[in-house]
């Protein structure tokens, strides 16, 4: 079974690709953002996946690459292809080459033209293809900067991606209106610029009149992705907050082991936010632990003293989680959610203070 997810990010419009074999647990990551990187991590760690390659569909202008740190941080291998001019990479894609994921593997095919070592990732039974910005949903990639060139990329569409099954579900890199897919049958009749009787020439005075700006990125994005994503220093990205092991949760969430937890309660500040009576109730709560209802929270948040990081706890992890993100809001920098709440600290038989034996 394939795993696939599309992921965005909102700051670019960009589209990262997760694509999984369920029964060996392999995936890859097409296009990740360089700030989507604890997101993009915590999901494959949920999903039970192992990241084996990032590829890349370009080397990108208006966003850093994620590779790199992925790298760092899963152990990822990098694949970019050869004609990008990338220093750093683990694989030089060439055209015709395919890069496996357990049972599955994506073809590379060069489909330049947006820029010369653009490629299109297509899926072995091509049911998908991965279009970078070669193909955009009724669009296409820019062609007036980095080795841009209007010819290259009508040529790149019309023989290496119409030429696929028109049922062939197309991916691009971007999509500035939040459209999130489209079809060879869709664009070869709809695509304002290269479909219908689009020629060559007709799409080259589409392309010289878009008169776009720059990507704001541009002077940044580019340098650094030609080193695959390598900051070029090392304090350009948050780093992970360090008074505990924490994990980064899909949901947004950073959250603290309970065994954790009660090794080194006199270290933080435990703020139980369930209701009076539950705290009294037969669960008991953490020793040391101070009662602030949820629907409290925001407004009693300046009585809490801010020399320890605080862990929040409920009865099933859930509310508490919601208090991480109020805490924060309201300026705590060390806060995390106790997963499972008092229901798993007891079920792991740890100690309380009140409660029912
Ligand atoms: N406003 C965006 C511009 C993004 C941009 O130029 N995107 C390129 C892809 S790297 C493109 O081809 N855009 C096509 C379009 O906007 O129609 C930014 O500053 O980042
Ligand atoms: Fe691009």
């Amino acid at each position: 079974m394939l795993v696939f997810r599309q992921l965005f990010d909102p700051t670019s419009s960009t589209y990262t690709y997760l694509l999984g074999d369920r029964a060996t647990a392999e995936a890859v990551l097409i296009d990740p953002v360089f700030e989507q990187v604890r997101r993009d991590a915590a999901l494959i760690t949920e999903l039970g996946l192992k990241l084996l390659w990032t590829l890349e569909t370009h080397v990108h202008a208006d966003h850093v690459t994620g590779a790199w740190l992925l790298k760092n941080r899963l152990g990822s291998r990098i694949a970019v292809s050869e004609a990008a001019g990338v220093a750093g990479a683990d694989w030089f894609l060439q055209d015709g080459e395919r890069v496996k994921f357990g049972k599955r593997s994506l073809e590379v095919r060069s489909t330049p033209g947006h820029t010369n070592g653009c490629v299109t990732y297509v899926l072995d039974d091509e049911s998908m293809a991965f279009t970078g910005d070669c193909v955009l949903i009724r669009g296409s990639g820019r062609t007036d900067f980095q080795q841009g060139d209007a010819r290259a990329l009508y040529r790149s569409v019309r023989s290496r991606i119409f030429s696929l099954p028109e049922t062939c579900l197309l991916y691009p890199a971007h999509d500035y209106r939040g459209l999130t897919v489209t079809s060879v049958a869709e664009e070869k009749q709809h695509n304002p610029r290269l479909g219908g009787e689009a020629g060559e020439a007709d799409y080259v005075g589409y392309m010289k009149n878009l008169d776009l700006p720059h990507p704001k990125k541009i002077d940044e994005a580019v340098p650094a992705n030609l080193r695959c994503g390598q900051p070029g220093n090392a304090a350009s990205f948050a780093a992970d907050p360090e008074w505990a092991p924490l994990r980064f949760t899909f949901g947004g969430v950073w959250e603290v082991e309970p065994h954790w937890l009660e090794e080194n309660l006199a270290s933080v500040r435990v703020i139980d936010v369930r209701e009076p009576d539950e705290f009294s109730g037969p669960l008991g709560h953490i020793r040391g632990a101070v009662l602030v209802p949820l629907g409290e929270l925001a407004q009693r948040a300046k009585e809490l003293s801010r020399d320890k990081p605080i862990v929040a706890v409920c009865r099933a992890g859930s509310r508490s989680a919601h208090a991480t993100a109020i805490l924060q809001k309201a300026g705590f920098a060390d806060v995390a959610n106790l997963p499972g709440g008092m229901l798993r600290w007891r079920g792991e038989g740890r100690g309380v203070e009140g409660g029912a034996l």
